[in-house]
């Protein structure tokens, strides 16, 4: 079902009784039918005539009637879950219908037809699982990743952090934040104004046991990366064999290769799987200084760019002046006499000579940039928020000043609710519910 925007219709609230059908777009085997509120006990006690409402959690099979006609709408297999132990955190029910149109119409009709419900919006569900504290902002930031999942590292990801990886972590740090800034206040209350007693070395300690444990989360892959590829540039002076190689690794004519200096002028990019692990391969323009051309000029500045924005960089020029951390690759080695110990390897994409040892030491470099066994890789939202809980666990270590500690302390706990999504903003939590579907 195509997502629609999160705005509630005129009159709607929070405490309306919503329903949707969650399962794919009818004709199909089954239809779900997902209702969630206070009134979701009465729904079905009106749609089944008042028959005794089924145990909880038992699917049991009821016909439903509509109340407004008498007609019967479909035999179906009912589910009644009692809040607060539910998806949404509210009384629930599920209709699992025959799931033709008619059926589905016919029964939503219904059920819009009753006091107190209404459909619900796109990723209202969910909203409102957040809302009643069943789940984070993390854990439904990756339910919505679950949903849009295309490749098995995505699915991996997302059903790490459902699972609740970073907020169980958020929940550990929480706490630990809050006794520090506990035992701070207690210290502060206890020594007079003019001499305030230094802070126990147990303190520091455990600032830094915490500050650490932080910085191992900040230092996780960027979520971007399974879907677009680990980042390899080429860089280097012109005519140096960076588009030959590019190509070769490719594996097809990406970029153009003539011996004319300044050929590739504008960044090309080429998506590879090396190993079965993706790259998304950049060729730019070679790095000279004083092009009379202004388009190389913005091709070099590109370039530039390209390389700071790098994961890896496979610098294709004289060795001494490679950018820093970049892998010094001795490019065109059957017709140059080059140095090994000045490189990190030697190639030639012409005849092939060294291209499997670049490879292996591409896949090594990626698995240190790809998230490990049970690592998740975070969204831009969370490094953002994870940085700043950094820098306010640094400010508090700084100078051991109460006054800055306190305050670093406090930051850190706004951080952390805002990784929750606790302290978060109505146009943000729109923005994230809006990317779900009606149903969900
Ligand atoms: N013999 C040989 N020639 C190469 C090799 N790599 C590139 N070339 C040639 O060097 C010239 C410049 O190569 P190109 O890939 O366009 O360099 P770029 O300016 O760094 O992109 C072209 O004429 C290529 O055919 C190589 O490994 N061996
Ligand atoms: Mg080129």
């Amino acid at each position: 079902m195509p997502p629609a925007p999160l705005e509630n219709s005129p009159g709607a609230s929070a405490s309306d009784t919503i329903f949707a059908l969650s399962s794919g777009a009818p004709p199909a085997g089954v239809a779900v039918v997902r209702v969630s509120g206070p009134m979701a006990g009465a729904a079905i006690d009106r749609l089944t005539g008042g028959r005794p409402r089924p145990a909880a959690r038992r699917a049991s099979l009821r016909i439903l009637t509509d109340p407004a006609s008498g007609t019967t709408l479909d035999r179906a297999l009912l589910l009644w879950l009692p809040g607060p132990g539910t998806a949404t955190g509210e009384d629930m029910a599920e209709l699992h219908l025959h799931g033709g149109r008619a059926v589905t119409a016919a029964v939503l009709a219904a059920l819009g037809r009753l006091p107190g419900l209404r459909p619900a919006v796109a990723g209202e569900f969910t909203r409102r699982a957040f809302e009643t504290g069943r789940i984070d902002l993390n854990e439904a930031e990756a339910l919505g990743d679950l949903l849009a999942a295309e490749t098995e590292a995505q699915r991996r990801n997302a059903m790490l952090l459902a699972g609740g990886a970073l907020s169980r972590a958020l929940e550990g740090w929480q706490h630990r934040v809050l006794s520090l800034a506990a035992r701070l206040e207690a210290q502060l209350d206890f020594s007079d104004e003019e001499d305030v007693a230094p802070l126990d070395p147990g303190f520091a300690s455990e600032l830094a046991a915490l500050d650490a444990e932080v910085a191992r989360w900040r230092g996780r892959l960027p979520v971007e990366r399974l879907r677009d590829g680990v980042r390899v540039v080429l860089a280097g002076p012109p005519n140096a064999g960076k588009s030959t190689l590019l190509n070769a690794l490719a594996g097809r004519e990406a970029a153009i290769v003539t011996p004319i200096a300044g050929t590739t002028r504008d960044l090309i990019e080429a998506p590879v799987a090396l190993g079965g692990v993706p790259f998304l391969l950049t060729d730019t323009a070679g790095l000279h200084a004083g092009t009379g051309d202004a388009v190389e000029a913005i091709g070099i500045d590109r370039a530039a760019q390209a390389i700071a924005a790098a994961d890896i960089v496979l610098w294709l020029g004289d060795p001494g002046s490679a950018p820093a951390g970049a892998v010094r690759v001795g490019a065109q080695a059957d017709r140059r006499t080059l140095d090994p110990a000045a490189h990190d390897l030697l190639v030639s994409a012409q005849s092939g000579a060294g291209m499997d040892e670049l490879v292996t030491l591409l896949l090594d470099c990626a698995a240190t940039l790809l998230p490990g066994e049970g690592e998740a890789a975070l969204s831009a939202r969370q490094r953002a928020a994870l940085d700043r809980l950094g820098e306010a666990l640094a400010l508090a270590q700084g100078e051991g000043d109460p006054i800055l500690v306190a305050e670093g302390l406090r930051l850190a706990r706004a951080a952390i609710d805002a990784l929750t999504g606790r302290a978060g903003t109505e146009d943000m939590l729109d923005g994230l519910f809006g990317r779900f579907c009606i149903g969900k």
